[in-house]
């Protein structure tokens, strides 16, 4: 039996309290993966130090913001394989339906356990979430960032302005934070747990809103097969400056989400991967950099998603410039349904429709057209963002509200030459893309699909 002790600097205690006299229950829910799981490990740990068995809960919310039917037969399609590897090491999965904020409270009393360790997330609703099981507890609470590599708290104390300043805070603590993960044990103590009906659980889903069917494969495995082609085939042209279409995405990005595979250890893979030093550097700078800054968004800023979360310049800027001409002005079936006068943007909006992805450089162009051709920069961003969240498989995530914020409000950006409506945040015109070579073939490629049909 090895114990694992995780760095303190990942815990916080939500609240302390005295221990039930039942299992050690680890919360699942952002980071839902057995291995490489610093919230998982560290309940492990406690369970071992009191002699308890261990158990693994998820409250699943039949309605996530505007999560569509794709994204929750995603997740429900990780969180089937969740079980069968918790159960060979001897741990208990149980999963319940309902709001979390009342079904997890009932439920975890029931369990009296000793502990309850839950994982770290910003959004709002978890927050929500959070405090709701704190308030109904005796036992003591700890929150684990199981999804930063320099957990959230440590890398800064407040809200950052740009990756400039956030940048060396993080790696100047990555050498104590970027190491490889313990392994769990297999649990001592047995927790007796009936198998979940998963039947059951995808009718609890079933009311959410349709959506076109998954193009990729969920889950622990397939996320690691993902990063296998990646490393072969993609990382080498990472970041390719000149090359806006190169951006090989990694395709990781549904599953860091769902926290299906750990971003450090992507890092870890990346790092000792022999590819050129240019395309590893960048692929680390949005994989660590600038994830946690998102992350740090959210946790510093409650107007994460919308005018007030951008910085004092731009809605500035931004105001100065709210009475230019929109050329173009579009409402929310339009943009939805991709009837733009700009093919670019039309083929954009349909690839998401589609598959729920689109790569980085074409994202920012995304949103930045629906800040040119909204009314207002207030009605632009709440676009982007209900467009994201309703059809991105990597929507609702911390990382998305940050890319819209700098995309529309210049957040974590600085400002460039004036131009209409934009003011002095960053404009694209889409010129770079529409010269490469492949264009002609990517709009093609997606203006058949009968997607309204
Ligand atoms: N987390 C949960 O604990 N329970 C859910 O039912 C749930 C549904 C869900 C649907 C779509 C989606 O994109 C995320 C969802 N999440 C859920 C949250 C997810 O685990 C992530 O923690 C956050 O979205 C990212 O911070």
């Amino acid at each position: 039996m090895k114990f694992h002790p995780v760095d303190p600097r990942r815990l916080t205690v939500l609240r302390p309290g005295a221990p039930g006299n039942g299992p050690v229950v680890y919360w699942m829910s952002r980071d839902q993966r057995v291995s490489d799981n610093w919230a998982l490990l560290h309940a492990q740990n406690e369970a071992l130090k009191k002699g308890r068995p261990l158990a693994v809960v998820f409250c699943l919310s039949p309605r996530f913001g505007e999560a569509s039917l794709r994204q929750y037969d995603f997740m429900l399609g990780g969180l089937r394989a969740v079980e069968p590897a918790l159960k060979r090491l001897n741990i208990a999965f149980l999963l319940f339906t309902g709001d979390p904020a009342t079904t997890l409270p009932r439920e975890l009393k029931r369990l009296d356990p000793a502990l309850v360790v839950c994982d770290f997330d910003p959004l709002r609703e978890k927050v929500a979430w959070r405090a709701a099981v704190v308030a109904a507890m005796t036992c003591p609470v700890v929150e684990v960032d199981a999804h930063n590599i320099v957990p959230a708290r440590t890398a800064s104390p407040k809200k950052e302005y740009a990756a400039a300043t956030f940048r060396p805070k993080v790696n100047r603590l990555l050498a104590e934070f970027l190491v490889p993960f313990p392994k769990l044990n297999k649990h001592p103590h047995p927790f007796a747990a009936a198998p979940v009906d998963w039947d059951d659980i995808a009718a609890a889903v079933k009311a959410a809103p349709a959506g076109s069917p998954l193009t990729i494969t969920p889950g622990e495995k397939a996320a690691w097969k993902q990063l296998e082609r990646f490393l072969k085939s993609g990382l080498a042209r990472y970041g390719d400056r000149n090359d806006p279409t190169a951006d090989a995405t990694s395709g990781l990005s549904p599953y860091l989400h769902f926290g299906q595979i750990s971003a450090q250890a992507v890092s870890l893979a990346v790092r000792d991967y022999p590819a050129p030093t240019a395309a590893v550097e960048a692929f680390l700078e949005q994989l660590i950099v600038r994830r946690e800054l998102a992350d740090n968004l959210c946790l510093y800023e409650p107007h994460y998603d919308s005018f007030d979360g951008i910085p004092a310049w731009a809605q500035k800027t931004l105001n100065d410039h709210r009475a230019d001409k929109r050329l173009y002005h579009y409402d929310s079936a339009a943009w939805e349904t991709a009837a733009t006068h700009d093919d670019l943007w039309n083929t954009a909006q349909r690839e998401i429709l589609a598959t729920g992805a689109l790569h980085g450089y074409l994202r920012m162009y995304w949103a930045k057209k629906i800040l040119e051709w909204s009314a207002t920069p207030e009605e632009a961003i709440a676009t982007a963002v209900r467009l994201n969240d309703r059809y991105a498989l990597d929507g609702r995530d911390p990382n998305g509200y940050a890319g819209i914020l700098w995309s529309i409000g210049g957040l974590h950006d600085r400002p460039w030459f004036t131009r209409p409506v934009f003011g002095a945040v960053r404009f694209m015109g889409g010129t770079a893309f529409r010269n490469r070579p492949g264009m002609r073939g990517y709009i093609k490629k997606w203006s058949h699909l009968s997607l309204f049909s």
